[in-house]
């Protein structure tokens, strides 16, 4: 069996982007793959959290990875922190990756531009996120077009260090939706949906109320001309809401397109609040019943051990090739 790793970061509530994106492909994934989905909470501190919401923040993660359907039987569930590994891998990379190509990283521009000082850690994340994924000897990496370059630089040092020290890491593959692996921000079709933007009408939280859902999607920007089509480029706005639509329902847009009867954008959109309310509805009702058991907890500690188990044989040919510590 092929094996998957991917990871979200507890930096906030999960949105439709990181569900259409990714998270619905962890679901998929795991009835004929080996599975695991990790709560990426060494990746939230390269911008400063409050502890306190750093913590709530990794249990909803947590919740929310059940509550869409990934199941802890199949797959394996756990924070980063509780598995040293990461960090020691993410150093020994870090010894082996070149500054150049770490601040052409698109998102590293993003999130570092127009700043005076920058903290070390944003420019050295991607290559947490390749430990992250070469410490499981991973196949597949399932993740949003967003992430396309870093899985890029992942399978570069992976190569790097395999010609330099011999066979050590499998150079894993990217897998990205067709549709929804790329949702825009609703209030800025141009920008990507995001768990970070300031306006809480760009984006559609799973947890949002259905009056909330019903606010972000009326007020959605679109354009001038009416006519309702794909087209991305001409038309961003209205064509990432018909990718949504299609994401969530699974017919393609030329399906949707060919059995509308909308008379204008506001018919478009008030459907498009009914989908969205119904696949978001099971997923607040799961979420409310898994939060605050003690099976979140026990399923966390579970996975963190089975983790551990996969990564510590990796960790050991590492430290092997590179002629770390002392050989027993
Ligand atoms: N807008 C998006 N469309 C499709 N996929 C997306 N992903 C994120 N945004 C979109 C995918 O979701 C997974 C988890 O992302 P993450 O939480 O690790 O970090 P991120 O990419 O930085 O997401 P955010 O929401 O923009 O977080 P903040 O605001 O904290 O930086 C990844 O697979 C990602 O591709």
């Amino acid at each position: 069996m092929k094996r998957v790793f991917s990871g979200v970061q507890p930096t906030g509530n999960l949105h439709l982007g990181n569900y259409l994106g990714a998270l619905k492909q962890f679901v998929e994934l795991q009835e004929d793959h080996e599975c695991i989905y990790c709560i990426v909470d060494e990746h939230a501190i390269t911008v400063p959290q409050d502890p306190e919401q750093l913590r709530k923040h990794i249990l909803d993660v947590a919740a929310l990875y059940m509550a869409i359907g990934i199941d802890p039987k199949k797959s394996i569930i756990f924070v980063q922190s509780q598995v040293p590994g990461h960090a020691e891998l993410g150093w020994i990379l870090c010894c082996n990756s070149y500054t150049g190509e770490l601040s052409r990283m698109t998102q590293f521009k993003a999130k570092s531009g127009g700043k005076e000082s920058v903290g070390t850690g944003l420019l050295t994340y991607p290559v947490l996120m390749a430990a992250d994924i070469l410490l499981y000897d991973t196949d597949i990496v399932p993740v949003g077009n967003d992430q396309k370059q870093h899985i890029e630089l992942t399978r570069d040092i992976a190569i790097r260090v395999n010609n330099k020290y011999g066979d050590t890491f499998v150079v894993p593959d990217g897998r990205f939706m067709k549709s929804g692996a790329r949702i825009m921000a609703l209030d800025d079709p141009e920008s990507k949906m995001s768990k970070s933007a300031e306006n809480e009408h760009s984006r559609i939280s799973l947890l949002d109320e259905d009056s909330k859902i019903k606010k972000s999607i009326m007020r959605a920007t679109t354009d001038s001309d009416g006519e309702i089509r794909f087209d991305p480029e001409n038309k961003p706005g209205v064509s990432n809401l018909l990718n949504i639509y299609s994401a969530l329902s699974g017919k393609t847009v030329d399906e949707i397109l060919a059995n509308q009867q909308w008379r204008g954008y506001g018919d478009l959109k008030k459907e498009l609040v009914a989908v969205t309310q119904e696949a978001m509805a099971p997923i607040k009702r799961n979420f409310e019943e898994i939060r605050y058991s003690e099976e979140l907890i026990r399923v966390l500690n579970d996975g963190a051990e089975r983790a551990n188990a996969i990564a510590e044989p990796v960790m050991a040919r590492v430290r092997d090739r590179f002629g770390m510590g002392i050989k027993l």
